[in-house]
């Protein structure tokens, strides 16, 4: 009977997963009882979770360093975070802009590469190469010589670059009213990368990767390609944080954040009933800390942009009217608060403590035995809720988009 209500309300993939999460958790378990695992797993999460990522922009002056700087913190121009931008250099030494959400990532706006002010030999030493991460070296031109050199001097410097190519919606738009007969919007981004990659190599970089992008819409082009690399070449404990930040401008980047976040679910059900646990009131058998469930829920909202100051942002760059936006949210629409989180507990404990009954079956450590109801009713309230607050985040994207055939086809935009 316990069997069959299990079957029924979690599918086979879960269950496998759950398993797996489980298995890892009682590896743990064989050096020590659950409050030192807990405390242990705790203080990963918080790191995983607080990674510092410095990342320098660079490139030429009105390249849009500074917009790409807003962009990527999900801000516009006129916010009062905002770098400034505009038709004037106004960056003259580097500056720091924390992320508005996650302030351990820092995007450092440069000055402008190949001034006089800046040769590009000076240039590495007054930004303070040693402090970044990685580069990202933006032209809304040509590629030259000044970028190349630099390219150069990061790799020797043993640090990593990115190159692009900004303001495509530019070029796209020229080609379109210019030549209507031919124009093919494929065709000029081929065009821009061919010539990118040429000029590149001709300045003896090799296997040259360029990134095409439009500031204005960061979704569009290669950004979610550019995101992907990007997280990938990081090293591996910076890869959440920075997955988090990252605006959730595009069907693919919402997929890897909810895969990653998913991935965590069983550290935080760990840290939820093994670091100062007290009973749930009206849930039998579980005892948590709400807090840690309550700043979980509160940041799948947030990574996810459907915290309210991302959802009429949202709006306004798009230019989606406020009241549809807010409709596509069907789950919960404000702050998560206690009592929501005791009401899913509740609701994942009908469904979790078949399971429980399984894994109680089998020899387990004594302490994850005491703490095993909790732990898979917590566990099943994380999966189901990421479950929904992703499916809300899809109808977001696609309300948000509704006549932007491009955000549903990003893979046609690969090199
Ligand atoms: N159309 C278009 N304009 C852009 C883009 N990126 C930046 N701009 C504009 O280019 C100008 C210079 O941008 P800014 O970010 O200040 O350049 P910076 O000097 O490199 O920091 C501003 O007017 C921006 O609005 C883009 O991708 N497309
Ligand atoms: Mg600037």
């Amino acid at each position: 009977m316990a069997g069959r209500v299990f079957q029924s309300s979690l599918s086979q993939s879960k269950i496998l997963e759950l398993w797996r999460d489980t298995g890892a958790l009682m590896g743990a378990f064989e050096a020590g009882g659950l409050p030192a695992v807990a405390a242990r797993l705790q203080a990963t999460l918080h790191s995983l979770e607080n990674a510092r990522l410095d990342i320098g922009i660079t490139g030429g002056t009105g390249s849009g360093k500074s917009t790409f700087v807003n962009a990527i913190r999900g801000l516009g121009d006129e916010d009062p975070n905002s770098a400034c931008t505009g038709v004037v250099e106004m960056t003259v030494d580097p500056t720091p802009y924390p992320h508005p959400k996650y302030p351990n990532i820092v995007i450092w706006d440069l000055p402008g590469i190949g001034t006089s002010r800046f040769p590009t030999g000076r240039y590495l030493q007054r930004v303070l190469l040693e402090r970044y991460d990685f580069f990202i070296i933006i032209t809304s031109d040509s590629f030259t010589t000044h970028h190349a050199q630099l390219a150069c001097e990061i790799l020797q410097q043993g640090k990593r670059f990115y190159l692009v190519r900004s303001k495509v919606d530019v070029d796209i738009a020229a080609s379109r009213s210019r030549r209507p007969g031919t124009f093919s919007e494929e065709g000029v981004l081929r065009q821009i990368r061919e010539d990118c990659g040429r000029r590149l190599r001709a300045e003896g970089l090799k296997d040259p990767k360029v990134f095409l992008l439009s500031m204005f819409e960061l979704g569009k082009y290669n950004f979610h390609l550019l995101e992907e690399l990007m997280v990938k070449e990081l090293e591996s404990h910076k890869q959440h944080a920075f997955l988090l930040a990252v605006p959730n401008v595009s069907k693919p980047i919402l997929e890897k954040k909810a895969a990653s976040l998913r991935q965590h679910i069983w550290l935080v059900a760990t840290v939820a009933c093994g670091v100062n646990p007290s009973p749930v009131p009206g849930v039998r058998d579980v005892a948590c800390d709400l807090y840690v469930l309550i700043s979980s829920l509160e940041g799948y909202r947030h990574s996810l942009g459907l915290d309210e100051d991302s959802l009429v942002r949202l709006a306004e760059q798009t230019g989606q009217p406020l009241h549809k936006i807010l409709a596509a949210v069907q789950g919960w629409k404000t702050e998560v608060t206690e009592a929501l989180v005791v009401e899913l507990l509740g609701q994942a404990s009908r469904d979790a403590s078949a399971f429980t009954q399984e894994l109680l079956g089998v020899p387990v450590p004594g302490a994850l035995a005491t703490c095993g109801i909790s732990f898979t009713t917590i566990y099943h309230m994380l999966r189901t809720a990421l479950d929904e607050v992703v499916k809300d985040a899809r109808r977001v994207l696609t309300q948000a988009f509704l006549h932007d055939s491009d955000h549903e086809l990003p893979d046609k935009r690969n090199q």
